[in-house]
């Protein structure tokens, strides 16, 4: 284990305010003892507080959304699509600031942290794009001198609440899109997040003033759950997008529903990959260890079970374990530039990592490698771990259920259809992967009696997905679908409309009256 030296937290506080000077946006004010604050899961310490919205704040940036939206549906769609191409242009500029808050909130490393502002910048371009592509269909009518077609039309304010895992690419799938789409958004980030957010926001605000779209199409309100509940109760928000966990997905749904809202949920994922005995197990073992450990294991679609052939069970695991050892000496700072695992974003990663373990253990599980807590003397109040592989005897209730953590579940089959059962035999549906050489059990993995997974891959893990494909997932994930495809069908209003040009008046279906 290489040696830790824990970073000065006013140092990182100062870094994050130079990433605001550069990108040109006012820093945020910092208000001792206020009601939040912007936090490092880096040193686990607080940078500075912050004042976190109010019912009245939430309310007023409602309105103000709402007050723009009138404008902004009026705005022919390309024109909407400057604004965010203007900006992409800012994000590139800015590129290395951004991922710098990234990885002061939430402790991404280097490349991964880059990584997610490029995501913002690859939506950008496909929703300049999308700006032209809004297409609608025109259908055969049955009558003369009719024609049937339908348009697309903005829905109104877009609600959007998100995670602390990708601070600011989930929040840019659903905003570039449901700009171009015409509709305005009010933000509510991660509490844990607060200063990414802030910077993005501050972005658009100024690529809104460099192309004279109005302020109010972006607004931002800082908080906890008492904030987000204004967004899901309120009739003005017509759609509210939210990334977060199953229960809290269960939480909003029937509220948002009650009122006849949208909703567009992104949950909990429990992602697995099935490993063939024909599989390439350089590919699997090179695959698994990004999907499995990267990002710490705190992304939705991280690897948490690996479903193996028998035949090649004990080989693939003894490689993961060689490889998951060699990770050891690449846990810490996540600025360090050798650092592939930086920390947990807290405490409660950690307890319900330990509280996993034990579980599995109970169960008959034998952790093969990882799970213990690194630099406890040095970072006391950080949460640096050792990512764990766990070779379960089956399925058991703990591997069923998400862990927000770094754990593999390794677990054996004998044939296909049973590797199939085991790996549709989770509450969640969200990614999913087969590595084989042979075509025949791809494609039947990749049919309807295969996975049930919203993201279905061969030959590669289950994270890392590209914002060109729409992104989600079944059962307990949500069924919501964001970033690219037709996903922006969600941000809008469909009207089905009917054009009579013949003069004459024939009903359809052959209806005759007066
Ligand atoms: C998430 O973890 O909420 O596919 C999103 C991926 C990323 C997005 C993850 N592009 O892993």
């Amino acid at each position: 284990m290489r040696t830790f030296v824990l970073p000065d937290t006013e140092v990182l506080a100062e870094r994050a305010r130079a990433a605001f000077d550069r990108c040109g946006v006012e820093r945020p004010r910092e208000v001792e003892g206020a009601s939040g604050a912007a936090r490092s899961p880096i040193t686990g310490q607080e940078l500075f507080g912050l004042e976190y919205d109010t019912e009245e704040s939430t309310d007023r940036a409602i309105a103000e959304a709402q007050e723009a939206f009138a404008a902004w549906r009026d705005t022919p769609a390309p024109v909407r699509g400057r604004l965010v191409h203007r900006l992409g242009e800012l994000l590139r500029e800015h590129k290395a600031d951004l991922a710098a808050l990234v990885t002061i909130e939430a402790g991404k490393v280097g490349s991964e942290a880059l990584g997610e502002v490029q995501e913002m910048i690859d939506i950008c371009d496909l929703a300049v794009g999308m700006s032209r592509q809004l297409y609608g269909r025109t259908m055969p009518s049955e009558r003369p001198g009719h024609r049937l077609m339908e348009t697309w039309h903005p829905l109104g304010v877009v609600g959007v609440i998100t995670a602390f895992n990708f601070p600011v690419a989930v929040w840019s799938w659903n905003t570039c899109v449901a700009l171009v789409c015409g509709d305005t958004v009010v933000w509510k980030p991660s509490e844990l997040t607060p200063l990414t957010a802030l910077a993005c926001h501050g972005l658009l605000m100024r690529a809104a003033a460099d192309v004279g779209a109005p302020l109010g199409v972006h607004r931002v309100v800082l908080g906890g759950r008492e904030v987000g509940e204004v967004l899901v109760e309120d009739r003005r928000v017509a759609l509210l997008s939210a990334t977060g966990s199953t229960a809290m997905g269960r939480a909003v749904a029937p509220k948002v529903a009650a009122r006849m809202g949208r909703y567009l949920l992104e949950l909990g994922g429990n992602n697995a990959a099935v490993v063939a005995p024909s599989a390439d197990l350089d590919l699997v073992v090179r695959g698994s260890v990004f999907a499995a450990a990267g990002t710490a294991g705190q992304r939705c679609t991280t690897l948490r079970r690996l479903i193996v052939h028998e035949d090649v069970v004990e080989e693939v695991g003894r490689r993961i374990v060689d490889a998951y050892k060699q990770l050891r000496d690449r846990i810490g700072d996540p600025f360090e530039e050798s650092t592939l695992v930086g920390p947990l974003v807290g405490e409660r990663g950690h307890a319900a990592m330990r509280a996993a373990l034990e579980r599995a253990q109970a169960d008959g599980g034998e952790v093969l490698v990882g799970g213990d807590r690194c630099f406890a003397e040095e970072a006391a109040d950080a949460y640096y771990v050792e990512p764990a592989v766990v070779r379960m005897p089956g399925q058991t209730e703990v591997v069923r259920e998400e862990t927000f953590a770094p754990i593999l579940y390794v677990m054996a089959y004998r044939t296909l259809e049973e590797a199939v059962q085991m790996h549709n035999d989770v509450p969640q549906g969200l990614s999913s992967a087969i590595f084989t050489q042979d075509q025949a059990e791809a494609e039947r993995f990749l049919s309807s009696a295969g996975s049930d997974c919203g993201i279905v891959n061969v030959n590669i893990g289950t994270s890392g997905a590209e914002i060109g494909g729409a992104f989600g997932g079944e059962k307990d994930t949500g069924g919501g679908r964001e970033s690219g495809s037709d996903a922006w069908k969600t941000y809008m209003r469909r009207a089905t409309n009917t054009v009579n040009y013949g003069g004459g008046l024939p009903l359809a279906q052959g209806v005759r009256f007066l």
